[in-house]
């Protein structure tokens, strides 16, 4: 992949896993988490439909299909995380995002409207977090697609990185195109 490409795709650079976790990076994720909603508030704030169906970079997602992508991911993890919770290292089920993004859902339902689920989530999400005991963040669930154990402490690591890595790519298009 050329420079270019990967600074388009990656503006916040790959997802780089923690190896161990302590309560000062926990907390930090957890701030990720609550505040990422406000983030895709600010993402798509005053832009019309054109900028809205334009996409991050030459031939990926538009904006619409993005920030509606981030609301599935998302709906998923909020499940998988409930599952480890409350099950003995669940298999939980992957799904193909792509296939996901080309549903009549994402391309007919307004885009705020998966910003306000954000909020919504993430607010249950986030309380949920913060209000875990000591040993729930070593809970696993398996992920069959990757055949590895997600550790709860390391999915919130990701999860942090996931939604950022998302509306940075929105907010380096926007300076592209002088709305930032
Ligand atoms: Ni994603």
């Amino acid at each position: 992949m050329n420079n270019s490409l990967e600074q388009l795709m990656y503006p916040i650079g790959r997802f780089a896993p923690a190896v161990t976790y302590n309560p000062d990076q926990l907390a930090s994720w957890i701030g990720g988490i609550r505040s990422a909603p406000l983030l895709f508030d600010y993402c798509i704030e005053n832009l019309d439909e054109a900028q809205l169906n334009t996409p991050y970079r030459p031939g990926g997602w538009s904006i619409i299909q993005v920030v509606h992508h981030v609301a599935d991911s998302h709906m998923n993890a909020y499940i998988r995380l409930k599952l480890a919770l409350t099950e003995d290292k669940p298999a939980i089920c992957p799904y193909n995002e792509k296939l996901w993004s080309d549903l009549p859902d994402v391309s007919l339902v307004p885009l705020n409207v998966s910003v306000t689920l954000l909020h919504a989530l993430h607010r249950r999400w986030t309380s949920l977090l913060e209000n875990l005991k000591e040993e729930d963040w070593a809970r696993t669930y398996y992920h069959p697609g990757n055949n590895e154990f997600m550790p709860v402490w390391q999915m919130t690591n990701q999860y942090n990185w996931h939604g950022a890595h998302h509306a940075e790519q929105i907010i380096s298009l926007r300076k592209r195109m002088g709305l930032a």
